[in-house]
C-alpha cells in the first residue's frame, strides 16, 4: 500500500517540483486575474528545482534535521506600498506590485520609492527575539527580491538601502548580529534570475540607460555575481542561500553562484530553487504542505497571512493552532516548515503576525520533542484527529481534535506498546490506559483536552515503529481521505493549480475526465461497524449524480449541486456490516461528468 502511494506521490510531487507546467495553460484560473501580458506567465519562472539527496549533504542537512522550523521574511521597497498605489489597492503578493498583473509600476517610478524609504521602526533584536520566541531555528530574509533593490549595503549596485535611501544604514548587519545574540541561524533570500530593474536581469529592461542592449551575462557579471559574493562574505556565518525562480537561466551561471557559496560558506545550504537540480534540498510549491511523506531534504514555505510582503488589508492571519497544524504535518511528512512574515515599510512587524507566532511558540516550548529532531510519521499521512511525529521508539500523537467519548483510536500499529503518557507540558505526565481491538490501539483519555491548543500523547514502543499505513475510518472523528490516495480507473488523477489572489497559489490533486464506469477507489479499515455519513468534496457544473459503493456491499447514489469552489456535498448513509477492510469506490454517473473534479471522500460516524 505504502509503495503504491509513494510512487503515485512521487509523480505528483515530481510534476509539482519540476514546475514546468505547460498544462497550466489549460487549467483555468479559479479567480479572474488579469491575463498576464505575452511571455509573462508566472509559472515559467520556476525552472527545474528537483533535488536529489546527495551523500555529502549529511552535515549541512543537520540544520533541517534538528531545526524543522524557520522564519522567512519578505521585506523591501515594495513594503512601503503595502499593496496600495495611488489610492488603489491591489490584492495579491505584495512583492510583485511592480508587475503588470498588479499595479504595473514603471521602473523610474518604482526607483523613486527609495527616496522616502526610512524604516526607522525596524528593530533587528525584536525580530530575532520574535523568531526565537516562535520556536524558529533560523531566519531567511530577502537581501534582494525580483525588484532588484538590495536591502543591505551593496558595493556592486547603488540601488540599495544604504546608498539610495534616507535611512542610510544596513539593517542586515543588525539582523545578522541579533540572530547570533539570541542564538538562531541567519541566511539570505536572493533573486538570482529575475531582476526587474537592472539591465539584462530576468524580466528586466533589455537596454541600459545609455540605450545599449544589455544581456543576462551583463546583469550576471555586474550585479548578481558580485552581490552573491557580498552576501556570502560580509555577514558572518550564514545557514542558507535561498535562490528563487531560476526560470530558464543557463546552468553555468547557477554553477558559478553555487561555487561562490561553497567557497565562502562551506556549511551553508543552497535552496533547490537555485535551479538545474543543483541545490541541496527541495522547496515545495509555495503555501503548501504535502499530504504524503516525502523522502530527502525538503521544506515547505508558507506565510502567516496570504501575502509574502506586507499588504495593508491582509488580516487573514493563521491562528496559533493553524500554524501548529501546518508545522506538525510538515514534520510528520518528513520536512521543514519555513513561515513568513512581511514587516511594514517602516520596519515594524504587524502585531497579529507576532501574536500568531508567539502563541504557537509557547506550545512548542511545552512539547519540543514533537518538532525538534523529530522524524516523520510511520503512517505516511495525517490521521483524522491529528498527526504523528517520532523519535526512536517513541511516537508523539499530536491531537488537534480531541475525541468525544474518552477514547482515541490509532489504526494499524503493529508494535507492542511499552507505555502511553498524556503530556502536560511540564515535567510531569499522566500514564494512560490502552488496549488492542481488531488491529487498532485504543487509548483511554480524560473527557476534556488537557492542552487548550493541541494535546500530546507520547507512546513508547517495543522496537522501531512498525505500522500498516492503510487509511482507516475513525469511529469518533470525521475521516477525510483525499482523491490523490485512490486507485483511479476510467478517470484521471490530475493536479490543478490556480491563483486565489495574484501569486497566492492553491493546488489540488483531483479526479477528472470521468468516463462511464470510471471510479476512484480507496481501501479503508473499519473498527466499529455500522452506518456512516458519506460526503464527497468536488467542484463541477450543475447537478451531478454520484454513486458511492462498497465492493460486495451497499451502494448509494444521489444528485447534488456543484459549484466552482471545493465543498463537501452529502451523499447519504452507508453501512459497513463488520470490522475489517473494505474497498469503497466513488463515481460520477450522471450530469456534466466532464466538469466534475473530485477532491476527497469523508466518512462521519452518526453520533
Ligand atoms: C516566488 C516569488 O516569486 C515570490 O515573490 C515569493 O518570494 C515566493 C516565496 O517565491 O514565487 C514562487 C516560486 C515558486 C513557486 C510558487 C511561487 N512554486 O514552486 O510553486
Amino acid at each position: 500500500m505504502f509503495k503504491k502511494h509513494s510512487l503515485k506521490l512521487a509523480t505528483v510531487i515530481g510534476a509539482f517540483a519540476l514546475l514546468n507546467l505547460s498544462c497550466l495553460a489549460e487549467e483555468a484560473s479559479k479567480v479572474a486575474v488579469k491575463k498576464p501580458a505575452k511571455g509573462e506567465k508566472m509559472d515559467d519562472l520556476w525552472g527545474d528545482s528537483v533535488v536529489k539527496l546527495r551523500a555529502t549533504d549529511a552535515k549541512r542537512g543537520q540544520l533541517f534535521d534538528d531545526g524543522n522550523y524557520a522564519m522567512f521574511i519578505h521585506w523591501g521597497l515594495y513594503s512601503t506600498l503595502g499593496n496600495k498605489v495611488d489610492g488603489k489597492t491591489y490584492y495579491g503578493i505584495g512583492e510583485w506590485i511592480m508587475n503588470s498583473n498588479m499595479a504595473g509600476i514603471p521602473i523610474p517610478e518604482y526607483k523613486k520609492l527609495a527616496n522616502d524609504f526610512n524604516p526607522v521602526n525596524f528593530d533587528a533584536m525584536a525580530v530575532a527575539q520574535l523568531a526565537k520566541d516562535a520556536g524558529m531555528k533560523y531566519i531567511i530574509i530577502t537581501s534582494k527580491h525580483h525588484d532588484g533593490f538590495a536591502m543591505y549595503h551593496s558595493k556592486a549596485d547603488k540601488f540599495n538601502i544604504v546608498d539610495a535611501t534616507p535611512f542610510g544604514r544596513d539593517p542586515m548587519k543588525d539582523l545578522a548580529k541579533a540572530c547570533k545574540e539570541v542564538g538562531i541561524g541567519f541566511g539570505f533570500y536572493y533573486s538570482h534570475n529575475q531582476d526587474w530593474t537592472f539591465p539584462g536581469g530576468g524580466r528586466g529592461p533589455k537596454k541600459g540607460a545609455d540605450g545599449i542592449p544589455a544581456s543576462f551575462d551583463d546583469y550576471f557579471q555586474k550585479k548578481c555575481l558580485p552581490q552573491v559574493k557580498e552576501i556570502t562574505s560580509e555577514y558572518g556565518q550564514i545557514e542558507i542561500v535561498w535562490f528563487d525562480t531560476p526560470g530558464d537561466m543557463p546552468k553555468k551561471y547557477v554553477e558559478e553562484l553555487i561555487e561562490v557559496v561553497r567557497k565562502n560558506q562551506p556549511n551553508a545550504l543552497v535552496s533547490g530553487r537555485a535551479g538545474h537540480g543543483l541545490g541541496d534540498y527541495q522547496s515545495l510549491g509555495d503555501m503548501e504542505v504535502p499530504h504524503h511523506n516525502v523522502e530527502g531534504l525538503w521544506e515547505s514555505v508558507d506565510t502567516t497571512n496570504d501575502s509574502w510582503a506586507y499588504a495593508w488589508y491582509d488580516e487573514n492571519w493563521k491562528t496559533p493552532k493553524q500554524v501548529l497544524g501546518l508545522l506538525v504535518s510538515c514534520v510528520g511528512r518528513g520536512g521543514t516548515y519555513m513561515l513568513n512574515i512581511g514587516p511594514r515599510g517602516d520596519g515594524s512587524v504587524p502585531q497579529r503576525a507576532a501574536d500568531a507566532l508567539r502563541g504557537s511558540g509557547e506550545w512548542i516550548r511545552r512539547y519540543p520533542q514533537v518538532v525538534y529532531g523529530a522524524g516523520p510519521s510511520p503512517w505516511h499521512h495525517g490521521l483524522p484527529w491529528g498527526d504523528v511525529t517520532t523519535r526512536g521508539n517513541k511516537l508523539h500523537l499530536a491531537v488537534f481534535e480531541w475525541p468525544r467519548g474518552g477514547e482515541l483510536h490509532l489504526p494499524g500499529l503493529k508494535n507492542k506498546i511499552k507505555s502511553a503518557k498524556l503530556l502536560t507540558g511540564k515535567e510531569s505526565s499522566v500514564e494512560i490506559e490502552h488496549k488492542k481491538a481488531s488491529g487498532w490501539s485504543v487509548f483511554s483519555l480524560p473527557v476534556a483536552a488537557p492542552d487548550k491548543l493541541v494535546s500530546v500523547i507520547e507512546v513508547e514502543l517495543e522496537g522501531e515503529p512498525d505500522v500498516d499505513p492503510c487509511f482507516a475510518i475513525d469511529p469518533v472523528v470525521s475521516t477525510e481521505i483525499l482523491a490523490e490516495f485512490s486507485d483511479v480507473s476510467g478517470a484521471q488523477l490530475k493536479r490543478n493549480r490556480w491563483m486565489e489572489k495574484f501569486g497566492e497559489w492553491k493546488h489540488v490533486n483531483q479526479v477528472v475526465n470521468w468516463q462511464p464506469g470510471g471510479a476512484a477507489t480507496w481501501e479503508v479499515d473499519v473498527l466499529i461497524p455500522g452506518d456512516y455519513k458519506v460526503a464527497l468534496n468536488y467542484t463541477g457544473k450543475g447537478r451531478l449524480v454520484w454513486k458511492v459503493a462498497i465492493q460486495g456491499g451497499e451502494a448509494i447514489q444521489n444528485q447534488q449541486n456543484a459549484s466552482s469552489v471545493f465543498h463537501d456535498y452529502k451523499i447519504g448513509w452507508i453501512n459497513f456490516p463488520k470490522p475489517g477492510r473494505y474497498k469503497v469506490g466513488a463515481s460520477c454517473i450522471e450530469g456534466d461528468a466532464q466538469s466534475a473534479a473530485l477532491k476527497g471522500i469523508k466518512f462521519t460516524p452518526l453520533n
